[in-house]
Order: structure tokens, then sequence, then C-alpha cells
């Protein structure tokens, strides 16, 4: 089954949305595989945002993440990956339609709430990257049969 690597950026903790965010992702059927609220290491910010190294925001965005406690997690289910950028919306929260999380909360690109795994082979390096594998654990919901085919 499909897994994406969820995060709840520091705005969206502060702005009390944790709870909304993760009753969207739920209601839509998807499956929490793990969560932990965590302070994140300057390291590893840098990892996990090394595709944007070169750009201007870069510094920004680390020093943003690292600023107060994240919620990461991992969520599982079919087609998860695609289906949770669509339910998040675009980067910048202006352009995001409404109905998006960034669309209904958010109104700068440097506070746009969540991170979400842009590709399968993304969320793999994502998962490997803030979890143990110890840390991510497999069940299935006795609703399975109710919410796929
Ligand atoms: P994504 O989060 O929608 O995948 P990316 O292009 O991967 O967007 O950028 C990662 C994060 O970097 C964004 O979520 C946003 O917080 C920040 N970011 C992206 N572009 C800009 C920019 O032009 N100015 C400031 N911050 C940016
Ligand atoms: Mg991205």
């Amino acid at each position: 089954m499909e897994r994406s690597f969820i995060m709840i950026k520091p705005d969206g903790v502060q702005r009390g949305l944790s709870g909304e965010i993760i009753k969207r992702l739920e209601q839509k059927g998807f499956t929490i595989v793990a969560m932990k609220m965590m302070e994140v290491s300057r390291e590893l910010a840098e990892k996990h945002y090394d595709v944007h190294r070169d750009k201007s925001f870069f510094n920004n965005l680390v020093e943003f993440i690292t600023s107060a406690p994240v919620i990461a997690m991992v969520w599982e289910g079919e087609g998860v990956v695609a289906a949770a950028r669509k339910l998040i919306g675009a980067t910048d929260p202006l352009n995001a339609e409404p109905g998006t999380i960034r669309g209904d909360y958010g109104i700068s690109i440097g506070r746009n709430l969540i991170h979400a795994s842009d590709a399968v082979e993304t969320a793999q390096r994502e998962i490997a990257l803030w979890f143990e594998d110890s840390e991510l654990i497999s069940w299935e919901t006795a609703l399975q049969n109710w919410i796929y085919e």
C-alpha cells in the first residue's frame, strides 16, 4: 500500500490547525502509520529540503521549520501521495483552490501550513529520513471494505 510523508509545519501547529488537517486526511479514508511531534534539527531540515539548497528561500525555510515544533506523519492508502497533494493545494496559498488546506487557511508561501511528499519515490526517501522502521505501524482499518471496492 502506498505511503506519503506528511508534516504539519510550525505555523499549522501554532495556529491550532493540527486537528483540522488530520481530520481531512482521516475523513478521506487514509490511515496513519506513524506520527510524532518533534523539534526539527538544522541537519534534518537541510536534508529534507536538500533539493531546494540553491534557492533564495532555502535559509528562511530551514530557519522556519526549525523554529517551533512540527507534527511529522506517515499516511497510507491507495494513491495517497497524489491525493494528499490535492487535499493540500498549491504551494502558494493565494493560488491554492478553496477547499484545500492551503487554500482555506493560508496566505503566504512561507506559511503554507503543511508538507506532503510530491512523488512515491520522494515519499520513500522522506519516510526513511524522518522515521525508523520500528516507528511505522502496519495495521488495517476495520472499515477497509467500506472505503475500498
Ligand atoms: P511544496 O511544499 O508545495 O512541495 P516546494 O516547491 O517543494 O513546495 O517548496 C518547499 C517549501 O518551500 C514550500 O512549501 C514553501 O514553504 C517554501 N517555498 C517554496 N517556494 C518559495 C518561495 O518562492 N518563497 C518562499 N518560500 C518558498
Ligand atoms: Mg516539495
